[in-house]
């Protein structure tokens, strides 16, 4: 079963509990909770302050995407808020063995993010810790930008690893993930998609709807 995740930082924010009970009514997977500190990444967008609330009102499982120099920094709290998942980038840390196992170890799912640019060698060694990959298949930073297409070979890639070493991790994309790029990202082995502007978020658009028919689409995908 593919899994979606919609991206929370493209919710309605004037709207923001009814869009989180549109999203539970149409049994997303996970509601993906973009963490930024300005540095890593030149912006800022949700908080601790917003995964403790979205933990008061729902049960959908958080998958948070630290954008973050020093992602050390927040997985203690990260844990005692209770989250399910929690991603960093490869490209900010010096101790990947070791922070792996402090996610671990506070009883969440680690995860390991690249950066388009950041080959699949830089995590060979690490790769067997991690429960899931993230795959960016845009800059980290900002929704709304262009899928870069370099980034199938580099899932099928991810996926080819995994396989070989006979490894159980998942595969997650993130970035311009609509029908389109969604069901090539499928074929060449995402077990989650991060649904943002392109395809649940769209102005006009019914997100309970939206997030129905996207998940069945990229369902229908499997070959
Ligand atoms: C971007 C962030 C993503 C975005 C998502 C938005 O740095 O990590 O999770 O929220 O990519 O989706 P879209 O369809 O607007 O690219
Ligand atoms: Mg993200």
């Amino acid at each position: 079963m593919v899994k979606i995740a919609p991206s929370v930082m493209c919710a309605d924010f004037l709207d923001l509990e009814r869009n989180i009970r549109d999203m539970e009514r149409a049994a997303v997977d996970f509601f993906h909770i973009d963490i930024m500190d300005g540095h890593f990444v030149p912006n800022l967008t949700l908080n601790l302050d917003i995964v403790r609330l979205l933990k008061s009102i729902s049960k959908t499982p958080l998958d948070v995407h630290l954008m973050v120099e020093n992602p050390e920094n927040y997985i203690s709290r990260l844990g005692e808020l209770g989250v399910e998942y929690v991603s960093f980038h490869i490209e900010t840390v010096r101790y990947p063995f070791r922070l792996i196992r402090e996610i671990k170890g506070k009883g969440m799912k680690a995860g390991i993010a690249l950066n388009p640019v950041t080959a699949v060698e830089s995590i060979q060694y690490v790769i067997g810790e991690a429960e899931f990959v993230l795959v960016m298949t845009v800059e980290p930073g900002f929704a709304g930008q262009s899928f870069i297409p370099e980034m199938l070979e580099k899932i099928a890639l991810v996926k080819k690893t995994i396989d070989s070493k006979k490894m159980n991790i998942q595969i997650e994309v993130d970035g311009n993930i609509s029908e389109q790029t969604g069901k090539l990202c499928v074929e060449r082995g995402a077990d989650i998609l991060v649904a943002g502007t392109s395809s649940v978020f769209k102005k006009g658009v019914d997100l309970f709807s939206a997030c129905v028919d996207f998940k069945k689409l990229m369902n229908e995908t499997i070959i």
